[in-house]
């Protein structure tokens, strides 16, 4: 929706006698609210917080609180809502929002067809800022009435160093929570703070639920927690390691970053002021292990599936959503595409990225039961394409340093090790070097990188002019692929090229179609 028409439906409601006065999100207000809009039809006044969850972002709104907020009004169950936690100062924004929305937010459900759903979500009942108090946040993780622990914490969160393989202790936050348990930064000292006190109070332990786009995220949550337990307390670690369970889960729901047009827009059409609404598409999917010793609310009976193996499907996703996802996002950015559909609705990014998928992803994969993959693949690219999504390639492209490791690198090294096709996946990288070198795309044009290793990125892929395999000695996310000679010969054509000429298209083409 462009901002033109913005100003007309506002001109429009002027009109309307109906309209002419804008309801503010509050609990307070929600019958108040046109019959359009679907609100929590629960009590909310009477739930409990099983459920804390660190890092509510986008994600976990349209994700997580979505399929809880819908458990809350079909079960009628009252002991699952949720109490959000920011461990951040950066989290103030989100906290005051939420809070003087008495934590109500509006999801709204972008169609293909132009169809939109608001809905505002309830099970969000309580948010808590750990950088203004850490012992109340882990005392509520500790109290008997928290039975999981969720996350949305971002790849790159973990604070797992590629190369090594291990939990990364230099990092100075996690060497200050090593020396201050009661005083955390981190989330792993928070989570084991919070477990410290409920075996002091003989309470069962939490379960910890990741929601993050890594393959068997449950068995890295536990890896890296346990790394920074023993160093901090070795006997609490042995019980953690006995008690705590860490389910992996792969979670599905694509989010774009709300915008200033999505506000107005629910204001305009919809009378609704919402200071933070978040939007996603209409698919979701939640694939989940059943372990869940302390009891865990019936996500089934809304539509997640829970499953005894999640490994399949985790691969599955990431390798074809999340990748397929990169692929789009840096080729895409220097060709000059804005956005996911944008790419999609240009028949050479189109043509790649299915090829990519059939070509070099797919041939990895195991059988996924119930799940047929050229259906699978073909409802991907419908929903790449919803014109109505526009997911920024800019939001796609960030912190790629924690996503392509996870998302594509290992697709690399699988087909190289069984000879497979790797040309697509390559040029990925190739146009990664160059974004992270210039920062322009093919027509020169400046283009906004955010990553957290951004300097050490730019460096590395600098030195390609005089050492053409520079951008690959970042160990911690390239590991060894710099000694195989297959990639290396593919990769050096490749960025040769594209520093010769940025015509991203052209190289595509190449992959495509080989050479003229
Ligand atoms: C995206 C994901 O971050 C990314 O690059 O691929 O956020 C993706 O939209 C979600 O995982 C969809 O479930």
């Amino acid at each position: 929706m462009s901002l033109p028409e913005i100003a007309i439906t506002e001109h429009s409601m002027q009109q309307d006698q109906h309209k002419d006065k804008l309801i503010r999100l509050k609990q307070e207000n929600l019958s108040l609210l046109p019959d359009s809009i679907v609100r929590p039809s629960y009590d909310r006044s009477i739930l409990t917080a099983g459920i804390v969850h660190i890092g509510v972002g986008g994600f976990h709104r349209s994700h997580q609180a979505y399929y809880t907020d819908e458990l809350l009004a079909k079960t009628g169950t009252t002991d699952w809502a949720i109490c959000g936690v920011g461990l951040r100062d950066a989290d103030r924004k989100i906290a005051d929002v939420l809070k003087k929305q008495d934590y109500l937010y509006t999801l709204i459900v972008k169609h293909a067809d132009g169809r939109i759903e608001n809905r505002v979500i309830g099970s969000l009942i309580d948010f808590m800022l750990g950088s203004d108090d850490p012992a109340a946040v882990t005392n509520k993780m500790a109290s008997e009435t928290t039975k999981i622990v969720s996350l949305t914490i971002t790849e790159g969160g973990y604070n797992f160093n590629q190369a090594t393989g291990r939990f990364d202790f230099s990092n100075p936050e996690v060497q200050h929570d090593l020396k201050n348990p009661n005083n955390p930064i981190t989330v792993f000292g928070y989570l084991t703070e919070a477990l410290r006190k409920r075996r002091a109070s003989g309470l069962p332990a939490f379960t910890i639920q990741s929601c993050d786009n890594i393959q068997h995220n449950g068995d890295m949550t536990r890896k890296v927690l346990m790394a920074f337990t023993q160093k901090q307390d070795a006997e609490l670690a042995k019980w953690i390691e006995n008690e705590v369970r860490f389910p992996n889960a792969m979670v599905d729901r694509i989010t774009p970053v709300t915008t200033i047009i999505d506000i107005e827009t629910l204001r305009n059409e919809a009378g609704l002021k919402d200071k933070w609404p978040v939007t996603s598409e209409p698919f979701s999917q939640w694939v989940i292990e059943d372990k869940f010793p302390n009891g865990r609310p019936q996500w089934e009976a809304v539509g997640a599936q829970f499953v005894p193996d999640v490994t399949p499907y985790e691969k599955m996703k990431i390798r074809l959503l999340n990748a397929g996802h990169s692929v789009l996002g840096l080729l895409g950015s220097l060709q000059g595409h804005e956005s996911i559909d944008e790419c999609m609705q240009d028949p050479l990014f189109a043509t790649y990225l299915r090829r990519f998928m059939d070509f070099e992803a797919t041939p990895i994969l195991e059988p996924v039961e119930g799940i047929e993959l050229d259906e699978y693949k073909d409802s991907l690219i419908e929903r790449f394409g919803n014109p109505n999504i526009k997911d920024n390639l800019v939001r796609i492209c960030l912190e790629s340093s924690a996503k392509l490791p996870k998302f594509l690198i290992p697709t690399i090294k699988e087909n190289l090790e069984k000879g497979g096709s790797i040309g697509y996946a390559t040029l990925v990288i190739a146009a990664w070097c160059y974004y992270s070198d210039k920062a322009t795309n093919r027509l020169g044009k400046k283009l906004e990188i955010v990553d957290d290793m951004k300097e050490e990125l730019h460096l590395a892929a600098a030195g390609t002019s005089t050492d053409a395999l520079s951008f690959l000695k970042l160990k911690p996310i390239f590991g060894d692929l710099i000694d195989n000679k297959v990639f290396t010969d593919e990769y050096t054509r490749m960025t040769t090229e594209l520093y010769e000429t940025p015509d991203v298209a052209h190289q595509m083409q190449t992959v495509l179609f080989g050479r003229d």
